[in-house]
């Protein structure tokens, strides 16, 4: 397969001006005619117009309205090339025929329950037509759509409804127009029997927005919270950034078959079913919550993305970084700051720290790829939204909002890169911070070691940075980078301690602004190692540290444990109160895996479970703040610490902490759980879900004791439940242990969900992740449950990507959970490559494990790699992974 690289991006020898397409839908074939015309970006070029193309038969090509014959063009299967076109504005004319009942890759136009719909990102148009599939051919389209009447009532696309009537044949038709140029990638096409919920919104200028939910008419009744969030979303972007909608109707469809979450096509967002559907008895405060970030995600694309798009797919991150940081501002402004921080952070953490320390690990803005689709990652999206928070960050939120009006100003209606968005912050500021760009390319999570010292008699507190960005494939030798290190520093009753000024590099600062104390400030870490002193301290401060996790980085300090404590009872910045337990409970977890693994007893300093006790008791801190103060680093964090990871270990000694943490503040636990019942009535606001979620987190605690008492109390939980939340959350609790109970409660809840198949997919996650011995069994005879469906990618992600998330299961030391997962790559690999490719990336680590693991991990990549027909998609992680 062929590396495309971010240095041979060339501009277009052509540019499209408008596109006018038609569909004739059909059951067994589909035909696409498009009309392109075509202007060459240099009057009297000779250049060839090469399209891409793929899986398409094609049926005719005009050019000028003569048609090509044989020899006018040539054509393999990826490309259509005309050899030498008109040197003028000429007009093209293709028409194919595709087969959409047949595609099982979703990618291109494609059938989901019956219905007809489209997913043309990253370069899925091209499985629709011969087109330049590239994000900077922008064009203006129309599209006509004919089919069965009966069977697609309903026909949508991009833009406003200029035309609709029926036809011979039972048949029908729509016409739909597009005012605004876009790239293909965000074109889309719905037919089918579809019903929507309607609503409207009026837009600070006075314009009336036609909102309109589709779904099979079974399922309206759930789109009530998904139109309340698509309303929020579309108030704050008017708010926070005075961005406005432009068109007059916005459509939104749920789908139950879809790659990924959604897909923010031009006034027609795409969505997968999970992320649209909800009532209080189905979906859970986790899937709330997701729906309300990630329909604002769609919906702020519209300018971050739409309206500016990318110039080529390198620039992935300008429009999703962006984005995300966006919909994770609305979700902060829409609940609480600090617990929506801390969530995202957890998610860098567990998912992005890992691929940055890897063999797939790439900048932000990567420099290669075989298959873009494996370039939709955590870092191009979660890191890259953390560059952007570093802008605000570094300009404050004034300057921030400068830089985003310039670069709306400069760049509507263009496709355009990272430097440009760069250029605009940096412009609207007057900044000065050129290797901040160093964020883009560099690869890797840079190491922070901080070393604190205090000059009592001086009155300073000198702050010493050193750091280090590991080398990654590819990028052997790193350059220090630009970080922002956000700190205060807390007094003896800790309180914060007034920052006055700080001496760097032979000048002394002021950090007062007007006269008025301040209390914290960034720090600009921009060199290998570097000294902050900060002046006028007049007794030995407590340093809180990259506050609000103000910079992606790994952060080692020379903190006392005593020192974490104490942050961790008083720190102002409640994110760093988090982060001061989750440092204490990582650094106990590895003393308590050393121990293991050297047969030592296994004994919890009582000082953490006092530490913890201490905040489950806490009236003035939040509930939901409590829950995730109380809830220990994951399985995988501890494993990324360690020089060779060891899930047996770290699992053991997960369990034991939890269960003495459990038997220690079991009263404390109990009387959580019943002082946080819900009333009858499902309420989606912070101070519910804050609440049901510490009740959940105690119960889980206190069933993981087995003991008749908690499992009683997990039932009872489980039994009177008024919502999935707690309901999902008492099955989960109880299906911890291994018992005829856990049997018999997994039954239950299967025989009262089973004719819902999002609730069915949880689960089908739930036993998937499961740490009970001998799961890969279990989760091996669930791949053939009625229920389960390879075609389906929700099912996969549930059942084979839960699998993959379990520490000990997919570990198995027999290797029977990486046989399981290199036969499921195989075979899905055949239907769906974006989702195998997903799924074999479980695998990226393998060289993190014992030898024995290695080798058996190892034997599975090499197996895929040798599979007759095997996608570019799945190629590429594998072949990256034994590299
Ligand atoms: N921009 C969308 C990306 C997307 C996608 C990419 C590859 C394959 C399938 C896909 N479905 C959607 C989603 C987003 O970030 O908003
Ligand atoms: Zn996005």
């Amino acid at each position: 397969p062929k590396e495309i690289f971010l240095k041979d991006y060339k501009l277009p020898y052509y540019y499209f001006d408008t596109v006018d397409l038609k569909f004739s839908l059909g059951e067994e074939k589909t035909f696409v005619s498009s009309k392109i015309s075509v202007i060459p970006r240099v009057e009297g070029s000779s250049a060839p117009l090469v399209l891409n193309g793929q899986d398409l038969n094609l049926v005719s090509a005009k050019v000028n309205e003569k048609e090509l014959k044989d020899g006018d063009y040539l054509l393999d299967s990826r490309h259509l090339t005309l050899p030498s076109p008109p040197s003028s504005v000429f007009t093209l004319e293709i028409v194919t025929e595709i087969y959409p009942q047949k595609n099982t890759s979703l990618e291109g136009l494609y059938k989901s329950s019956g219905n007809f719909c489209t997913q043309c990102e990253a370069e899925g148009f091209r499985k629709i037509t011969y087109y330049q599939d590239r994000p900077d051919i922008m064009a203006r389209y129309t599209c006509r759509i004919e089919a069965d009447k009966a069977l697609y009532p309903v026909l949508l696309s991009n833009g406003n409804l200029v035309e609709q009537g029926d036809l011979e044949d039972d048949r029908h038709y729509a016409l739909w127009e597009d005012p605004f140029k876009k790239p293909c990638y965000l074109f889309a096409l719905v037919a089918g029997k579809l019903e929507s919920r309607d609503d409207s919104f009026i837009t600070r200028s006075g314009r009336k927005v036609s909102l309109r939910i589709w779904t099979p008419s079974q399922d309206l009744p759930k789109t009530g919270h998904a139109m309340y969030a698509l309303k929020a979303a579309m108030k704050w972007d008017e708010d926070v950034f005075g961005l406005e909608y432009d068109l007059d109707l916005f459509n939104i469809v749920a789908v139950p078959d879809f790659n990924m979450g959604a897909m923010e096509n031009k006034s027609l967002n795409i969505f997968n079913s999970k992320l649209v559907l909800a009532s209080p008895e189905t979906a859970t405060d986790a899937d709330y919550a997701a729906i309300l970030g990630v329909i604002g995600h769609e919906y702020f694309h519209n300018w971050t993305g739409n309206r500016v798009t990318c110039r080529d797919w390198f620039q992935l991150s300008l429009k999703e970084g962006l984005t995300v940081f966006r919909d994770q501002e609305f979700s902060s402004d829409m609940g609480s700051r600090t617990v929506k921080r801390i969530s995202d952070v957890s998610k860098l953490r567990i998912y992005q720290y890992p691929q940055d320390a890897g063999p797939m690990a790439h900048p932000v803005r990567p420099h290669s790829y075989i298959k873009m689709d494996n370039f939709y990652t955590v870092t191009v999206y979660e890191k890259g939204a953390e560059v952007v928070r570093m802008y605000k960050t570094l300009l404050g939120s004034q300057g921030f909002r400068k830089g985003m009006d310039l670069y709306f100003q400069r760049h509507d209606g263009q496709a355009v890169t990272c430097e440009d968005f760069f250029a605009a912050m940096r412009d609207a500021n007057d900044a000065e911070f050129s290797n901040f760009l160093l964020w883009y390319s560099q690869a890797g999570t840079p190491m922070v070691k901080v070393t604190s010292s205090y000059n009592a008699e001086a009155h300073t507190f000198s702050l010493k940075f050193c750091q280090e960005v590991p080398p990654t494939p590819g990028q052997p030798v790193k350059e220090p980078m630009f970080i922002p290190v956000s700190v205060g520093l807390l007094d003896s009753t800790g309180k914060d301690i007034p920052l006055s000024s700080v001496h760097h590099e032979g000048t002394l600062q002021s950090i007062a602004k007007d006269g008025q104390p301040v209390y914290s400030t960034v720090l600009r870490v921009t060199k290998k190692e570097e000294e902050f002193v900060f002046a006028d301290v007049h007794e030995r401060p407590i340093p809180s540290l990259l506050r609000g996790f103000s910079a992606p980085i790994r952060l080692e300090s020379d903190l006392a444990d005593s020192d974490l404590f104490f942050l961790l009872a008083h720190d102002s910045d409640e994110f760093n109160r988090w982060e001061a337990g989750q440092v204490l409970a990582r650094k106990l977890m590895l003393t308590l895996v050393a121990d293991f693994r050297q047969k030592k007893p296994l004994v919890l300093d009582p000082k953490f479970v006092h530490g913890l006790g201490s905040i489950l008791r806490d009236p003035s801190l939040d509930k939901e703040f409590i829950a995730k103060a109380i809830t220990l680093p994951g399985e995988g964090e501890i494993m990324d610490m360690m020089d060779v990871a060891d899930p047996d270990a770290v699992y053991a000694v997960r369990v034991f902490i939890r269960k003495q943490i459990a038997q220690e503040l079991k009263g404390d636990l109990i009387s959580t759980v019943e002082n946080n019942r819900s009333s009858d009535v499902y309420v989606f606001n912070h101070d519910n879900m804050a609440r049901r979620a510490l009740k959940n987190t105690a119960l889980v605690y206190l069933a993981a004791l087995d003991d008749p008492e908690c499992t009683a109390l997990a039932m009872h939980e489980y039994q009177t439940a008024a919502n999935m939340t707690e309901q999902f959350a008492a099955l989960a609790a109880i299906a911890q242990n291994p018992t005829k109970t856990r049997e018999e409660v997994l039954a239950d809840f299967y025989s009262k969900w089973q004719h819902n198949s999002l609730v069915v997919n949880k689960w089908f996650a739930l036993q998937a992740t499961s740490d009970i011995p001998g799961n890969v069994e279990n989760v091996r005879n669930l791949l053939n449950h009625p229920a389960f469906d390879l075609r389906n990618p929700n099912k996969v992600y549930s059942l084979i990507g839960g699998f993959c998330r379990s520490p000990v299961n997919f570990h198995t030391k027999d290797g029977s959970g990486y046989k399981f997962l290199g036969e499921v790559v195989v075979q899905l690999d055949k239907i769906n490559p974006q989702v195998a490719s997903r799924m074999v990336s479980a695998f990226s680590r393998w060289r993190r494990y014992d030898k024995t693991r290695q080798n058996l991990a190892k034997a599975q990549l090499e197996m895929i790699m040798s599979t007759n027909g095997l996608s570019e998609n799945v190629f590429e992680i594998a072949s990256k992974s034994l590299a």
